[in-house]
């Protein structure tokens, strides 16, 4: 063990933003069992084989982040920017469509058709975390997702398709109806070629147990067995933040009554796989075109100071590690997930949005 004690020390020298090996106890580590050391490791493995990791490190087990919280604690304060000593409490508040307030086309109507998404990740308690998921665990728990949108199918507001890449499932798409769904920022990426969710285990036995509820309004969707068991999405193109709020939210609420337990900790709200999604569990973004901060999509770097003092990330439109698009189309996100409620985060990306674009127009 001393091997892999040495490897984090060196990869806490080299890569200062890995936070796994930043706050790594070997202290804390040599006095677990060897079961629980063995546990650990699998938490950190793509931090450890991923040295240029930001997070460096995905649970395991529903209950991981409660057993191991004097490791994986400092992690989630320095991401969520709660410091030592302050209770994480996380609590719910969603805002309520109609009196929501958050219109981007009254900060500007050249905002009043952007491109909008927030989804909330979920996991089963039922069930291990993706990255310790057999073949059959998947498979299992696609069905029960499955038996769930037979029933929203029927609903008035929320009828769609489920769309699955399973080979065999019942309702299988083609590869050709996957690339369509995926080029429109609809249904998921292979993950089979994401580094850091190899290691983690999230990707394996790809593509079986994965797929895509769509409603017919073509704005709600549950992507199944990507990162979290669940992503739970609504997805908009105009201003109204409310209103794409209220639509996660009504259909969210339709949702828990038909599936497994959600998994839930004491302290750090619902579980997810990567610990930068715990709390709300909640990403909402915007894409907006910011070609004078970006200087036409070639730098991020004066946006994203810009983003990290509003509280926002911002990365490409493509997802994760993609790059700007030529007309400085960004993808903008509140950072903080954990001790921010859902109305919180919705005008904290309202606020944000506002600010970034009186800088876009000033550039
Ligand atoms: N590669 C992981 C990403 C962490 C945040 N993004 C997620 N969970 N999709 C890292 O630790 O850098």
């Amino acid at each position: 063990m001393s091997q892999i004690i040495d490897k984090i020390n060196q990869i806490r020298q080299d890569n200062p933003q890995n936070l796994m090996a930043r706050y790594f106890s070997a202290e804390y580590f040599n006095g677990l069992n060897e079961a629980d050391q063995a546990r650990l490791l699998g938490i950190f493995a793509s931090g450890i084989e991923n040295p240029d990791s930001s997070m460096g490190a995905y649970a395991q087990a529903p209950e991981d982040y409660d057993k191991f919280s004097t490791a994986l604690d400092p992690l989630i304060r320095d991401f969520h920017g709660i410091a030592d000593g302050i209770e994480i409490a996380q609590k719910h508040d969603w805002p309520n469509a109609e009196t929501a307030n958050c219109n981007l086309a009254e900060i500007d109507p050249k905002l009043k058709d952007v491109s909008m998404r927030v989804r909330v990740a979920r996991n089963a308690s039922t069930y291990p975390l993706p990255g310790a998921m057999s073949k059959d665990q998947r498979i299992s728990f696609e069905n029960e997702a499955v038996a769930a949108f037979e029933k929203l199918i029927e609903d008035e507001a929320f009828g769609g398709q489920y769309l699955s890449i399973t080979p065999g499932s019942k309702y299988e798409i083609s590869s050709a109806e996957y690339d369509k769904r995926v080029a429109a920022h609809q249904m998921f990426k292979d993950m089979s070629s994401d580094r850091f969710l190899n290691v983690a285990g999230i990707s394996a036995d790809w593509p079986y147990g994965r797929g895509m509820y769509v409603s017919r309004d073509q704005d709600f969707l549950v992507w199944v067995g990507e990162e979290d068991h669940l992503r739970i999405m609504s997805m908009m193109s105009g201003g109204d933040l409310g209103a794409l709020f209220g639509r996660l939210h009504a259909g969210l609420k339709k949702l828990t009554g038909l599936l497994p337990p959600f998994a839930t900790s004491p302290v750090y709200g619902n579980v997810t796989s990567c610990p930068t999604n715990l709390g709300a569990g909640m990403r909402a973004s915007l894409h907006m075109k910011l070609p004078n901060l970006t200087k036409g999509g070639t730098d991020l770097s004066v946006v994203t100071a810009a983003a990290k003092d509003l509280g926002l990330a911002v990365r490409g439109a493509g997802g994760e590690h993609s790059a700007a698009g030529s007309d400085g189309l960004v993808d903008v996100s509140p950072s903080a997930r954990l001790g921010v409620t859902e109305r919180e985060i919705m005008q904290r990306l309202f606020d944000g949005a506002k600010a970034l674009w009186a800088l876009e127009v000033k550039a």
